[in-house]
């Protein structure tokens, strides 16, 4: 695993830990990364700040460090303080823009000293220098509708294969096209795994997408072996795990299940398909002013919900890590 003194002369001065992120890397003690695009693009404020503290205190409840992981005046941050927390939040008008960091996008946003969001792709780049080997978010990016002829597959796929990582997530929009999602994961030699009773692969509003997941796991404990195994291999590899929004929110989410087939049409009829990284942004807005606040709010519960079952597991990481 990285040592800290590793990272710190790889990243050549540009690396800063938040104090709690670094006394429990250096102890051993369980760390969850969070990513920061959710923030800067992919909530609206003020729900975005208050989902990210959120997320920090249910991880800290829970005896787990959160190391929100964001891009500031040409250094990395690994864990933020509350003021860059609120600063990332601000969308007020007039500000400069904040960059969506995606892994193609970390140097430019580094070297121009501009404020930047990490995706998952950028978020699990950064956490895997600094030895952080799980990470919390709400949806993945994936394999967008249409991208037989628009090849619009998120650096999030990729990103799992190449990087060794848990990623806890509630599945992946149904903006996208789940099937060949999943065909892309499979080729990049990730481990999908369900959690809990049913081996569903989740849609994020809704516990099941219609597809099956290869794998699941029943508990905090065995998705830990399972973690793990993988992190153990002789060359680590990353596993998908997929938490299923809590089943009493079923009726909301086949609402918002109807916003998105809309805003998936309207994406097309107005050519927003064709502009690649303001796609996923735009999708998610649309949802949200065509489900009245309804995706919002499950949104907010199916995120806090990965919070509590990702603490869990990196608890009992931790101790098998030991
Ligand atoms: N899905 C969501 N909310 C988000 C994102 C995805 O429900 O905020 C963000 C994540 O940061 C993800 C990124 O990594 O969008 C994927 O963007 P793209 O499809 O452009 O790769
Ligand atoms: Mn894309």
């Amino acid at each position: 695993m990285a040592s800290l003194a590793t990272a710190r002369q790889q990243w050549g001065g540009r690396l800063v830990l938040s104090e709690e992120v670094e006394h429990a890397l250096q102890h051993g003690n369980p760390v969850v990364a969070l990513e920061s695009t959710i923030i800067t693009h992919g909530m609206p404020h003020p729900t975005n700040l208050s989902t990210a503290q959120s997320l920090e205190s249910i991880l800290r409840s829970r005896g787990v460090t959160p190391a929100t992981i964001a891009l500031h005046s040409g250094k990395v941050h690994v864990g933020v303080s509350q003021a860059q927390l609120e600063e990332l939040a601000d969308t007020s008008a007039g500000l400069v823009k904040k960059v969506k960091v995606s892994r193609r996008d970390i140097a430019p946003t580094l070297a121009k000293g501009l404020i930047g969001g990490t995706t998952v792709a950028g978020t699990m780049y950064v956490a895997r220098t600094v030895g952080i080997g799980m990470f919390v978010t709400g949806g993945i990016g994936g394999v967008h509708r249409g991208a037989e002829k628009s090849m619009d597959v998120s650096a999030d796929l990729i990103e799992l294969g190449r990087t060794p990582m848990a990623v806890i997530c509630a599945g992946a929009k149904s903006i996208l096209d789940i099937p060949r999602t999943l065909e892309v994961l499979e080729t990049q030699g990730v481990c999908v795994a369900t959690y809990g009773d049913k081996p569903d692969f989740p849609a994020f509003y809704t516990p099941s997408s219609g597809q099956t997941s290869p794998w699941a796991v029943k508990n905090a404990s065995e998705a830990a072996s399972l973690i793990h195994a993988s992190l153990t291999l002789p060359d680590p590899l990353s596993t998908l795990l997929a938490v299923p929004i809590p089943s009493i929110h079923t009726p909301e989410g086949e609402k918002v299940q109807q916003a998105v087939e809309q805003a998936v049409r309207e994406s097309i009829e107005q050519g927003i398909d064709k502009r690649g990284k303001e796609v996923t942004p735009w999708l998610l807005k649309r949802v949200g002013e065509l489900s009245g606040g309804i995706a919002l709010q499950l949104n907010v519960k199916l995120i806090e919900n990965n919070a509590r079952v990702g603490a869990d597991v990196a608890v009992e990481l931790a101790r098998l890590q030991r």
